[in-house]
C-alpha cells in the first residue's frame, strides 16, 4: 500500500514539474506586480544557483549517524528559488547536505551550470563549507558573485564577510526583497551598495545595510510556493529522522514566521520577535498541493506553529473542512495550548508535539526566559497526551548557571514526565542569541563555529567539567529510554511502523558503539532520539 502510493506520488511530482511554468507565470504575474518594482526592468536573465552546504551534524567521527541528517533544501532557499524565478531568472538548488557529499563535489557540481549568481543559505554550522565552497567557486568561475544568506550572517554579518574572503557579499534577514534587487542592480551594472540588508566591503572596511522591512500580511502571501519541483525525486526524497513523522512521502511547511518569546538561547536574527503570518488560504493552498502530490505527513516547521491559538483553530477548522486526510506534527511551548485546541488539533490530523522543555530545574526555566512553571508545563503535557496526540520533549544540559543540582533536577523529571520521546541536546549559544553576548560570564565557551551543532560541549558552565556534563547527559537518556512506558510505546510505534526497524537498528548499534567509544567531546546518544 505504502509502495504504490509512492509510487502515485512520484507520478505526481513529475506531473507537478511539467505543470509549474503555466501556474508559475500566473504567480510570478501576482507576486511581480506585489513589492518588487526592478522586475519590470528591462534585464538579461542571470543563471542563479542555490547552495545548501553540507554540515556536521552530528560528531565527525561518527559517521554512520550522519545518514539521519535531513537532506532537502530548507524552505528559506526554496521559496528564494521561487522568488527569483519570478524575476525571470534561471533557477537551480544545489543541496550539498546529503551525508558526506565532499565539498569539491558540491563546488563541480555548481561550475558546471556556469553561474552568474551563487546564494548560499548557512547556519552556524554550515558557514566555513559554504566559505570553502564560495572560495573553490571564486577560483573557477572568478565572474560569478556570491552572496551568502541565512542566520549566520544575519546574527555576524561584518564578521562573517570580514573572515570569509570567497563571499562577496552577504545579506541581512529575509532575502525575498534584497536578493532580486542585488541581482538586478548588478544585472544593470548599477551601484548595489544601497540595497536593503547588503554587507559588502568598501576598502578595508565591511559595512551592513539596515535590513528590509520584515514580510507582513499580504507581503507574505504573495510569496510564490516553494521551488518543489528543483528537488529531485520530491516528495519522496526527504526522509527525516525516524519516529518524527507518521507516515511517508512526507513533505515541510512553513506557515508564519517569528516569535514574541524571549528565550535567550533562541536565534531569531532572520525572523524576529513578531510573530507574522501567513494567511490560512495560503496554507490551505500549500497543503492541498502537497496533498495532491501525494504526501501523507507534514512537518510545520514555523519558529513557533502554535504562537496564535486563534489562528491554529482557525487552520484545523479548514484541515477538517477540506477533509485532508495526511497528519503532521509541529512544535509549541508548553504555555500555549488548552484541552479543546489541543482536541480539535488531534481531529484535524496533528499526530506529535515537539515542546520546548529545556531543562526540568524552574531556576534554570527562569535564567533562561523559558516564561513557564514546572506544573503548568506537565499539564500541558498531560493534557497533550490526552488528547491522543505523541508528546515530544526537546531538552538541553549546560545552560548558563547549570550545576549538578539542576542537572539532577533534568533527570528527575524525565523519570516521570509525560513525554514520548525526547531529545537532549547540548546548549551551544549561538550567534544571535541573547545568551551569545554575555555567555562568557557564565563559563568556558569554546566559539567554534565548526563544532557548533549541540552536539558537543562547547560551553561548560562554571563549577563543571565536560566529563561531568557528558555523564549526565547520557544518564538523562538513560533515566528516560528505559522507562518501561517510553519503551512500550516506542515499541507500538514501531510494530505500526515496520519501515522505522532499519533505521532504527542502525541507530541503536552506532549508538551503542558510540555509548562504548566517544569522548566527553563528542556524542551519539542525541542522534537516537532526534
Ligand atoms: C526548520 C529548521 C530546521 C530543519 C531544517 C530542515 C530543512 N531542510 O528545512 C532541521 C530540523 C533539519 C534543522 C536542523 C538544524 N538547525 Co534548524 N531551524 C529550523 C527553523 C525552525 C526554521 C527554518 C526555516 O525554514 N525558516 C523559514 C525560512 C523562510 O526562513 P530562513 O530559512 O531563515 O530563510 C530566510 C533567510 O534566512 C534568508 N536566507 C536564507 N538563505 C539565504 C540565501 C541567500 C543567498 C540569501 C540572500 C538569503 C537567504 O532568506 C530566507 C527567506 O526569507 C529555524 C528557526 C529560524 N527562524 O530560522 C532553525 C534554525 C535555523 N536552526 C538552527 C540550528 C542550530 C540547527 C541545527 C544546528 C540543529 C542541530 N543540532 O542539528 C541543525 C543545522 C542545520 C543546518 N543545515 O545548518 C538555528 C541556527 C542558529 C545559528 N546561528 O546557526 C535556528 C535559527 C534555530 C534557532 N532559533 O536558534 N533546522
Ligand atoms: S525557543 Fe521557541 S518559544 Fe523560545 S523564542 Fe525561540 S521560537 Fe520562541
Amino acid at each position: 500500500m505504502a509502495r504504490s502510493r509512492s509510487r502515485d506520488a512520484a507520478a505526481d511530482g513529475a506531473r507537478l514539474r511539467e505543470s509549474i511554468p503555466a501556474g508559475d507565470e500566473r504567480d510570478h504575474r501576482r507576486f511581480a506586480g506585489g513589492w518588487l518594482p526592478l522586475y519590470r526592468r528591462r534585464m538579461r536573465p542571470q543563471t542563479v544557483v542555490f547552495v545548501e552546504p553540507p554540515y556536521v551534524c552530528w560528531d565527525r567521527r561518527m559517521d554512520r549517524v550522519r545518514e539521519g541528517e535531513e537532506d532537502i533544501p530548507g524552505i528559506g532557499t526554496l521559496v528564494l528559488a521561487a522568488v527569483t524565478r519570478a524575476a525571470g531568472h534561471r533557477v537551480h538548488v544545489v543541496d550539498g547536505k546529503r551525508s558526506g557529499t565532499p565539498l569539491d563535489e558540491v563546488a563541480r557540481r555548481v561550475v558546471a551550470l556556469e553561474p552568474d549568481h551563487v546564494g548560499f543559505s548557512a547556519t552556524t554550522i554550515s558557514i566555513h563549507n559554504a566559505a570553502r565552497i564560495a572560495a573553490r567557486l571564486k577560483a573557477r568561475v572568478p565572474r560569478a558573485v556570491t552572496t551568502v544568506g541565512g542566520p549566520h550572517v544575519s546574527a555576524v554579518p561584518a564578521e562573517t564577510i570580514t573572515r570569509f574572503a570567497g563571499f562577496d557579499y552577504g545579506v541581512v534577514g529575509e532575502g525575498e526583497c534584497s536578493y532580486p534587487e542585488l541581482i538586478a542592480r548588478l544585472a544593470a551594472g548599477e551601484d548595489p551598495r544601497g540595497v536593503a540588508g547588503l554587507v559588502y566591503r568598501e576598502g578595508d572596511a565591511v559595512r551592513a545595510n539596515a535590513r528590509a522591512p520584515y514580510l507582513d500580511g499580504d507581503a507574505l502571501d504573495r510569496l510564490p510556493e516553494p521551488a518543489w519541483d528543483l528537488v529531485p525525486d520530491f516528495p519522496l526524497r526527504l526522509q527525516p529522522n525516524v519516529f518524527n513523522y507518521r507516515a511517508s512521502p512526507v513533505a515541510s511547511v512553513v506557515t508564519s514566521r517569528g516569535c514574541p518569546f524571549s528565550c535567550s538561547f533562541c536565534d531569531r536574527s532572520t525572523s524576529g520577535r513578531k510573530g507574522r503570518f501567513h494567511g490560512v488560504d495560503y496554507v490551505v493552498r500549500l497543503c492541498r498541493r502537497l496533498a495532491d502530490l501525494g504526501v501523507r505527513h507534514i512537518l510545520f516547521y514555523d519558529d513557533l506553529f502554535t504562537v496564535s491559538r486563534r489562528r491554529v483553530v482557525e487552520l484545523c477548522e479548514h484541515f477538517l473542512a477540506e477533509g485532508f486526510r495526511f497528519t503532521w506534527s509541529c512544535n509549541s511551548h508548553p504555555n500555549l495550548l488548552d484541552p479543546p485546541t489541543l482536541r480539535l488539533m488531534r481531529r484535524a490530523g496533528c499526530w506529535q508535539i515537539a515542546y520546548g522543555i529545556e531543562s526540568g530545574s524552574q531556576r534554570i526555566l527562569d535564567v533562561v526566559k523559558h516564561e513557564v512553571r514546572l506544573p503548568r508545563m506537565l499539564e500541558t503535557l498531560r493534557e497533550t497526551r490526552a488528547a491522543g496526540i505523541r508528546v515530544k520533549g526537546l531538552l538541553m544540559m549546560a545552560h548558563p548557571t547549570e550545576g549538578e543540582d539542576s542537572l539532577r533536577e533534568t533527570v528527575d523529571f524525565l523519570r516521570t514526565a509525560p513525554l514520548d520521546l525526547v531529545q537532549i541536546t547540548k546548549f551551544t549559544p549561538y550567534p544571535g542569541t541573547p545568551s551569545y553576548p554575555t555567555v562568557r560570564q557564565h563559563g568556558t565557551f569554546a566559539e567554534d563555529w565548526e563544532r557548533m551543532n549541540a552536539m558537543n560541549w562547547v560551553f561548560v558552565p562554571h563549577g563543571l567539567t565536560a566529563e561531568v556534563l557528558e555523564r549526565w547527559f547520557r544518564r538523562a537518556y538513560r533515566t528516560f529510554y528505559t522507562r518501561p512506558d517510553v519503551l512500550w510505546g516506542l515499541a507500538r510505534t514501531l510494530a505500526g511502523e515496520p519501515r522505522f526497524l532499519r533505521p532504527v537498528a542502525r541507530y541503536v548499534r552506532v549508538g551503542i558503539r558510540g555509548w562504548l567509544t566517544v569522548d566527553p567531546g563528542g556524542g551519539t546518544e542525541a542522534a537516537l532520539a532526534h
